[in-house]
């Protein structure tokens, strides 16, 4: 009687599955630079822990909206405990009474996350710049620029990952101390005056790649394995004729363009003193505000992906909102060559150079993309969603992924 029970029990619930049996949905990958810098050390934790704070209140109901599965945020201040973090998940991602919006949410969970410190406003003893002073006390314009990574304290414009998928935590590699130096035929600066190098071999000796941190995180997907591949290479501006910044941009793109090829990856270590790349043949999507626009702006670096053949450049994610910003905006935009639909930032048009497509989500080609967007809702298209994504400077770019 009671195996008879069981088996009445198990058709009911394989009868039951079969009928909800659903093709596997597709995994959706973004990038977001939320702009949660503060401008002191700590100061994020405080202005977050009230659960009120206005822009953190956009920025969440923007990820509850779009719902990524793996979300990489650019500047987002890193702590050492996580404090930020946690408050930012606790009390706005999936906060049940999220207040001060008029735009309705579902809360989100992210069971998984990564941070780790970044080398912005970590000074770096040298005086980089080459202004002739090299400030040691943190919070002064130069101090910044002297830094490791641009910054006026450290933890200033860190990174965070969240995923609902689970992070192999053991497979992290990390290449925040990968000197920039280490990369054969590296782009290092020229001073034009002098002709002679920007930096000396005692600043060299400390000077990393990476102005924030390059992370290669692996997700778990069933039986697959996807290596999420994140930086935010610096901007490159705010520096003289000898582009230093611009050539820092170029070489940190760079770094996982040979990252994903094992005959150009020979030179690279990470942190933990391993060497090499991805094995050939492994599933990857690079996520980050890599600041390089391919047709306008100071950096089209970013080409090193779209000419390598390694990515999908289809489909391009867009906006009603990119096109509609840059005719309200003018100026610069008038001037640029990109399809405005695809700009992913907007930036003053007249002192600044106008709305850039600078964030990215992109996939290895063994991976099929259902489906790309950047959101930025029109006015006309909705109106309280689109004051939402004034609260970043960076629009959210996202793809779908099918699951292997
Ligand atoms: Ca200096
Ligand atoms: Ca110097
Ligand atoms: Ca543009």
């Amino acid at each position: 009687m009671k195996s008879c029970l069981s088996a009445i029990l198990l058709m009911l619930i394989v009868g039951f599955d079969q009928g909800r049996a659903q093709p596997p949905k597709p995994i959706r990958f973004a990038t977001f630079n939320v702009s949660l810098a503060a401008s002191g050390a700590g100061e994020l934790i405080d202005r977050l822990k009230s659960g009120r704070d206005e822009q953190a209140i956009s920025i969440a109901q923007i990820i509850r909206k779009v719902r990524p599965d793996v979300l990489l945020m650019n500047e987002f201040d890193y702590d050492p405990d996580g404090q930020a973090l946690n408050i930012f998940k606790e009390m706005y991602l999936s906060n049940h009474n999220l207040t001060g919006s008029s735009v309705s949410t579902q809360p989100i969970e992210y069971a998984y996350a990564f941070s780790q410190e970044t080398n912005t406003g970590v000074a770096s003893g040298h005086d980089l710049d080459n202004d002739g002073v090299c400030t040691e006390s943190a919070g002064s314009p130069d101090y910044a620029r002297d830094c490791k990574g641009f910054g006026f304290y450290p933890g200033q414009y860190g990174m965070v990952l969240l995923s609902r998928l689970p992070i192999d935590t053991k497979g992290i590699r990390t290449f925040r101390h990968f000197r920039w130096k280490e990369m054969p035929a590296a782009k290092l600066p020229q001073d034009p005056t002098s002709g002679s190098a920007w930096y000396s071999p005692a600043e060299l000796q400390d000077l990393p790649l990476s102005s924030k941190s390059h992370w290669d995180v692996p997700i778990h997907l069933g039986p697959h394995t996807i290596h999420v591949l994140a930086s935010h290479p610096t901007p490159p501006v705010f520096d003289g004729p000898e582009d230093r910044n611009g050539c820092r941009n170029f070489d940190e793109i760079r770094f996982f363009v040979d990252f994903v090829q094992p005959e150009r990856a020979g030179y690279i270590r990470d942190d933990g003193g391993t060497a090499g790349g991805l094995p050939a043949g492994s599933m990857f999507v690079v996520l980050g505000d890599l600041n390089s626009d391919p047709q306008d702006g100071d950096s089209s670096a970013v080409v090193q992906w779209f000419s390598s053949g390694l990515v999908s450049l289809e489909p391009i994610p867009a906006s009603k909102g990119g096109e509609q910003a840059s005719t309200e905006d003018g100026g610069r935009n008038a001037e640029h060559s990109g399809n405005p639909a695809q700009d992913t930032s907007r930036f003053p048009s007249s002192r600044g150079p106008g709305n850039l497509r600078l964030d990215y989500a992109l996939s290895s080609k063994a991976l099929q993309v259902n489906d790309a967007g950047v959101f930025w809702p029109a006015k006309s298209e909705d109106r309280l969603l689109h004051e939402l994504t004034n609260a970043s400077d960076h629009r959210l770019v996202w793809i779908d992924i099918e699951a292997p």
